[in-house]
């Protein structure tokens, strides 16, 4: 919310992991943070839709591919579990001085909901800044490949059906085509990582990235 100050500024520091199906940010997200852990770090790691009791039942709500639902009721589902997410588990882990990560957060509803749903971006940020209370990530990951390599990967690992993964391949396009626009106007935020190579090249920019990052995060305080 305009005004509001990020938590993060105060305490630990919050990097989000974003990208479309299959792009490989669970993986990563794991690797980095047991890295960071075993080099001293206090680290959390976080997801959504999830993180907390009401966002896991959200979460098996609005992936149900039994369930239909119109795209704004998907939409708040997000949110709620978004604002649960926020208040339970980022703020008082960034208030300890945790480095958290969280597997997706609010450019994922900018980039599903409003690329590739179609929904109105602007009404999208502001429910975000209403949902997060203002907490913005500090640094974003944005794990960039071809929707159709992304899909190939998940559908090899399961075939179980899920609402939003299972859409069409135009949607998935729309949807990474949204997260590198939201890329190319947060530069300072978001980068952009070639996530078509192997994953343990992925990781490797990653924590690089993460380990600049911290150190002139320290260099500036
Ligand atoms: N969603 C939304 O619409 N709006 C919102 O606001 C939010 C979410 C927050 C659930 O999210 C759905 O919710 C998601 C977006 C929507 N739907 N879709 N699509 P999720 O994060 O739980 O689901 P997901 O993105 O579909 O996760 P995923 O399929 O598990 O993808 P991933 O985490 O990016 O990938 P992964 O699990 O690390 O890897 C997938 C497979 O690929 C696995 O077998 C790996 O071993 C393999 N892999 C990983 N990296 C590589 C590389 N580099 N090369 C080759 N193979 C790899």
């Amino acid at each position: 919310m305009p005004g509001e100050r990020n938590v993060s500024a105060e305490g630990g520091a919050f990097i989000t992991v974003e990208g479309g199906e299959g792009a490989g940010k669970t993986t990563l997200v794991k690797s980095l943070a047991e890295c960071l852990a075993e080099s001293g770090q206090r680290v959390r790691l976080t997801f959504e839709p999830g993180g907390t009791a009401l966002g896991a039942r959200l979460r098996s709500l609005v992936l149900d591919p039994e369930l239909e639902m119109g795209d704004w009721d998907e939409t708040w589902l997000f949110l709620a579990a978004r604002a649960s997410h926020v208040e339970e588990v980022l703020k008082p882990a960034l208030a300890s001085g945790e480095l958290v990560f969280s597997d997706r957060y609010s450019d994922s509803t900018l980039a599903y909901q409003g690329y590739g749903r179609g929904l109105d971006i602007d009404r999208l940020r502001s429910l975000n800044a209403e949902a997060t209370r203002g907490l913005t990530p500090d640094l974003t990951l944005l794990l960039d490949v071809q929707a159709e390599v992304g899909l190939a990967r998940t559908r090899r690992r399961s075939s179980d059906a899920d609402r939003i993964g299972d859409a069409d391949l135009a949607f998935h396009q729309r949807v990474n085509a949204g997260f590198r626009a939201l890329a190319a106007e947060d530069g300072g935020r978001i980068v952009v990582i070639d996530a078509s190579r192997d994953a343990s090249t992925v990781f490797v920019d990653a924590f690089r990235i993460v380990n600049d990052w911290l150190d002139a995060r320290a260099g500036d305080s």
